[in-house]
């Protein structure tokens, strides 16, 4: 049974690999999995049969046979605990790794989101102007920490890991702001990301759907 996965029909950002759907494409890619996508065009995210698959009507979902998972920390998860290549083989060193995936879901993608809330979503609110600086300094602080806590090595914690898959995917969303190039320890961290095969694979694929060639 192939893996298929659901991926917008066409992404508002244009194929810059920013939906999520790219970073469950780069965990496959990363285990060597064949899989097909789905794609949902925007009216039908609401209707019935993809709420069937996500109940919060999002991309990406998974499906394998009869298991059916949405939330990408929960697929690639799954997909890393299946198949080599994506957490190491001693259990502490597999326990880090998940707390970088959850530390990349829970503790650095929600303050780089609310640069999007606070531009777009609220931005013409009359205290816009007023929250966005608070809302930078926030994404700031974190990016602090996380180039603090990297320094001068290659990855997260050792070898490449699903943490790390997590963690730059997050990062890269908050390129489009200028925030990662304040922070050459962490755009350099991305970059090394970027550059692995598993991910230029991923790219390329949404990238046909999304800005695909005349
Ligand atoms: N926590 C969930 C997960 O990790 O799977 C979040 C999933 C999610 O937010 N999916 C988005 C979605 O389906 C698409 S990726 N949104 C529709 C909805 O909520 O109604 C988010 C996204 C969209 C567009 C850009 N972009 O254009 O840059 C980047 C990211």
């Amino acid at each position: 049974m192939t893996i298929t996965i659901t991926a917008f029909d066409r992404s508002p950002d244009g194929g810059k690999g920013l939906a999520r759907d790219t970073r469950v494409r780069w965990a496959l890619e990363e285990a060597g999995l064949p899989y097909e996508v789905r794609l949902v065009p925007h009216g039908a995210m609401k209707e019935a049969p993809h709420l069937a698959l996500s109940p919060f009507s999002q991309i990406p979902t998974y499906e394998d046979g009869d298991l059916v998972l949405f939330e990408t920390g929960a697929i690639i998860l799954h997909i890393a605990q299946q198949h080599p290549g994506l957490l190491p083989s001693d259990a502490n060193a597999r326990a880090r790794a998940v707390a970088w995936m959850f530390a990349a879901v829970n503790t650095m993608e929600p303050p780089i989101l609310d640069i999007f809330t606070a531009r777009i979503l609220e931005g013409g609110k009359p205290w816009a102007a007023e929250r966005l600086p608070l809302v930078l300094d926030r994404v700031r602080a974190r990016f602090r920490q996380l180039s603090a806590h990297l320094g001068d090595a290659e990855w997260l914690d050792g070898g490449f890991s699903a943490g790390d898959l997590m963690m730059v995917h997050v990062l890269l969303r908050a390129r489009p702001s200028g925030i990662l190039d304040e922070f050459p320890t962490l755009a350099a961290y991305v970059a090394r990301g970027e550059a692995r095969p598993a991910y230029q694979r991923a790219f390329a694929a949404q990238l046909a759907v999304n800005a695909p060639q005349a």
